[in-house]
């Protein structure tokens, strides 16, 4: 199936899912002239003016028997719950869940995951992990990706992240890394940075967080958008089949559309210019129908090969590469629903890595050991103890259990006992071959004591595999991110000593940013690099498998004398392949054409020059007009427009007069229309016959179509 069919599905497919119609039970949707009433039902008459003793002319006190007044401050007193304490920023969507076959099934007899005929109705919420709930969306940072698998046996969650491994290797390190992230204990700062002393001091001393340090600091860190992004579970899990077999297991998401990030250099600026970015840019796309996808794949090992690698599998610093362990596609992960009410879904929702369906397990992963603890602890903080009764949370099948009471418990059970055994047989535990929940019968030989296994010790293979895959471009963006990020920590100490690690991972890497940042320059390597490569771990491995220009955003720069009918068959033509277009101009009214078009009061420019700017675009097209191409040149927030979207190497189609203005903006003679195409081996600009490689993906096909068009 081609991408554009895929698609064309996706937006056939079902947006309802029984998880949506389980939810209905408490969506309210209130209608035009709906009475307003206090939270007991009663009608208000007056929301205005507080009671109080008036003798028309001057307002004597207020009273407090106004119970209408009280109860109003009250409830706004006590909106705000403790946000989550890391990933407190996030955005959400519902959808789908559906494998293609039974294939996994040698694996395991989760119908979930075997089940072709099932749709699972999920919940994903993307985050940010080291801002407060306020904080940008664009920063650099892991982007957290957790999935609620609404199955027929309960919850299932995917706690995972948009990189595949994590900083440390045992739970009991969290609290220590968290703070080190986080603001300052002292001014508290900065928001939404790792750029700082504590992050690079405690990474500096805790080597093994050297993988994914690279991982975050390359174009991972940066996401062009949610939709953009692989998704890992990290954790080791297991899958148990029915012959009682038990595999470990990595899940992994591939996103349809490639992984596609900013440049440092947008991110800053969206930070400011539209903090909430990708939260908007989630929902754009569902809205337009360009439903956010991901193929679902699984990596597995069985328990007899549990240690044949060089590496420990249970170790969540380390990935298993491709070569040694290939991946599985088994399903798809569609997103087709925004939510109808930010906060009782997104931010009320709970996930934790303990939630897991019959023929999925945990391992001894020492990391998800710890987090099967937290998740479960930190939602009585945030949400009160009876936070799976909530309607995001509360699962789709049956669910009955002896646990009574708590706060805010919604539950009615109608029964006289509570508690198992029990004279009436309620409740009662259910043998395995009923589907009740077995943890795998495994055997244990060891001594107790706190320490960690041998291959756990080994941090700097893997950092230097995946330095060794990125392409050049990809190396100097990770050198740039390194070079900023140190260029922030004020303390010598910190920025010197971080150069050992590197040094450990790549010598030209140790010394490119030592020389930068002022740090020792090293002399010899800290060891030899073993010049390994790995598939996957590169950006330009997830190339969308035809080049696509669905839901990206294309802005159309217009001034009064511009070519309508031309412009009005390229965004035709581009909106038909579904990206999504915005006509910017002088100002957000008609703006006129050219004369001799006859478009009534003109065309309706959506946004003013001032009122956008280029980061927030993919692309730009300038169409033909003479008068209008004058006006664009004398404008310099227009040129100013132009020349960032060229420095960071977007798109930018011109026609006729739009050309000539292109050409003395960016400089750049004999070029007469700029079509990028779809070179990712560089990010240099080729001028060949017009066309301007981008490094990122193409509009030529519908600008072309387009002007055949026109
Ligand atoms: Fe989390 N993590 N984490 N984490 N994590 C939380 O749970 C924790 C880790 C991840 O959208 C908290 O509900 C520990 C790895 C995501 O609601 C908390 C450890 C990965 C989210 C917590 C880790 C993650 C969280 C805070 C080390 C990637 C947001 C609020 C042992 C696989 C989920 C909450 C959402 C949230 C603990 C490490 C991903 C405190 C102890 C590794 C996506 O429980």
């Amino acid at each position: 199936m081609s991408f554009g069919e895929s698609v064309e599905k996706a937006f056939t497919t079902m947006t309802s899912t029984r998880k949506i119609g389980d939810l209905q039970r408490d969506i309210q949707e209130p209608r035009p002239n709906d009475p307003l009433t206090t939270d007991h039902g009663v009608k208000v008459s007056d929301t205005d003016n507080w009671l109080r003793i008036t003798n028309g002319s001057h307002n004597g006190p207020s009273l407090l028997e106004d119970q209408i007044g009280r109860e109003k401050i009250h409830r706004f007193d006590h909106e705000r719950i403790p946000e989550r304490v890391v990933h407190a920023r996030g955005a959400g969507a519902h959808g789908y869940f559906k494998v293609f076959d039974d294939r996994a099934s040698k694996y395991t007899f989760a119908p979930v995951l075997t089940d072709s005929s099932r749709t699972t109705p999920v919940f994903t919420r993307f985050s940010t992990v080291q801002g407060s709930r306020g904080s940008a969306d664009t920063v650099r940072d892991v982007r957290g990706f957790a999935t609620k698998f609404y199955t027929e046996e309960g919850n299932w969650d995917i706690v995972g992240n948009d990189i595949p491994v994590f900083f440390i290797q045992d739970a009991i390190k969290f609290p220590d890394f968290v703070h080190a992230v986080k603001p300052e204990p002292h001014n508290e700062v900065p928001q939404g940075q790792t750029a700082h002393n504590n992050f690079w001091d405690f990474v500096g001393l805790q080597p093994e967080s050297a993988h994914m340090v690279m991982w975050a600091m390359s174009d991972r860190g940066v996401p062009r958008s949610f939709r953009m992004m692989q998704g890992f579970g990290v954790n080791t899990f297991t899958l148990l089949n029915a012959s009682g077999e038990r595999h470990f297991v990595k899940f992994h998401f591939i996103p349809e559309l490639g992984v596609h990030s900013l440049v440092w250099d947008e991110a800053l600026k969206i930070g400011g210019q539209d903090p909430d970015f990708h939260r908007k840019d989630l929902n754009e796309a569902i809205e337009n129908g360009a439903y956010p996808k991901w193929k679902f794949a699984i990596q597995t090992i069985s328990q007899s090969k549990e240690h044949a690698f060089d590496f420990d599998i249970l170790d969540a610093t380390k990935i298993w590469p491709q070569e040694l362990v290939p991946l599985e596609e088994i399903g798809e992960l569609v997103l087709n629903r925004v939510v109808d009410e930010f906060f009782p879904e997104t931010e009320q929702v709970a996930f934790c890595t303990s939630h897991v369906v019959p023929g999925i397990g945990f391992s001894d992963d020492p990391l998800l050991q710890g987090r099967n603890f937290s998740y479960f602890d930190t939602q009585v903080s945030r949400l009160g103890i009876n936070w799976e009764e909530l309607p995001i949370n509360r699962p789709v099948c049956p669910v009955l259990s002896h646990n009574r009471d708590g706060k805010s418990r919604h539950r009615i059970v109608k029964s006289d006992v509570n508690y198992w055994p029990n004279r009436k047989n309620e409740g009662r535990p259910v043998p395995p071959e009923e589907g009740g929940y077995v943890e795998y019968a495994q055997r244990l030989d060891g001594i107790k004591k706190r320490a960690r296994g041998e291959k756990f010790q080994e941090h700097f293979n893997q950092p230097q595999l995946f330095y060794n895959s990125l392409a050049a471009y990809e190396k100097v963006h990770l050198v740039n991110a390194i070079c900023f990020e140190l260029s922030h920590c004020e303390d010598p100490v910190v920025y010197k000593s971080y150069i050992d690690i590197l040094n450990n991972i790549d010598f030209d890497l140790a010394k490119a940013v030592a020389i930068k940042v002022n740090g020792e320059v090293p002399t010899k390597p800290g060891r030899p690099n073993h010049g390994k490569k790995s598939k996957g771990l590169s950006q330009l491995d997830f190339l969308p498998k035809e080049p696509t220009i669905v839901s990206r955003r294309i802005a159309i720069l217009i001034t009064d004398g511009f070519n309508a009918v031309e412009m009005q068959a390229v965004r035709a033509a581009l909106t038909s392949a579904k990206a999504v277009c915005y006509v910017i101009g002088p100002r957000r009214n008609f703006i006129r054409p050219m004369s001799g078009q006859d478009f009534g009061r003109g065309v309706f420019a959506d946004h003013h020059f001032e009122g956008q700017r280029s980061t927030l675009f993919d692309a730009i097209y300038i169409p033909s007009g003479e008068e209008h191409a004058k006006t664009l040149a004398k404008s310099g927030r227009v040129v100013h427009w132009v020349r960032e979207a060229f420095g960071h190497l977007k798109p930018i189609a011109a026609v006729g007069e739009g050309v000539d203005f292109l050409r003395n903006v960016v400089r750049l003679p004999g070029v007469d229309l700029f079509v990028p195409s779809h070179n990712h081996d560089s990010d240099e600009v080729v001028t060949s016959y017009g066309v301007i490689t981008t490094g990122k993906y193409s509009i030529s096909s519908a600008v072309t179509d387009a002007l055949q068009i026109a």
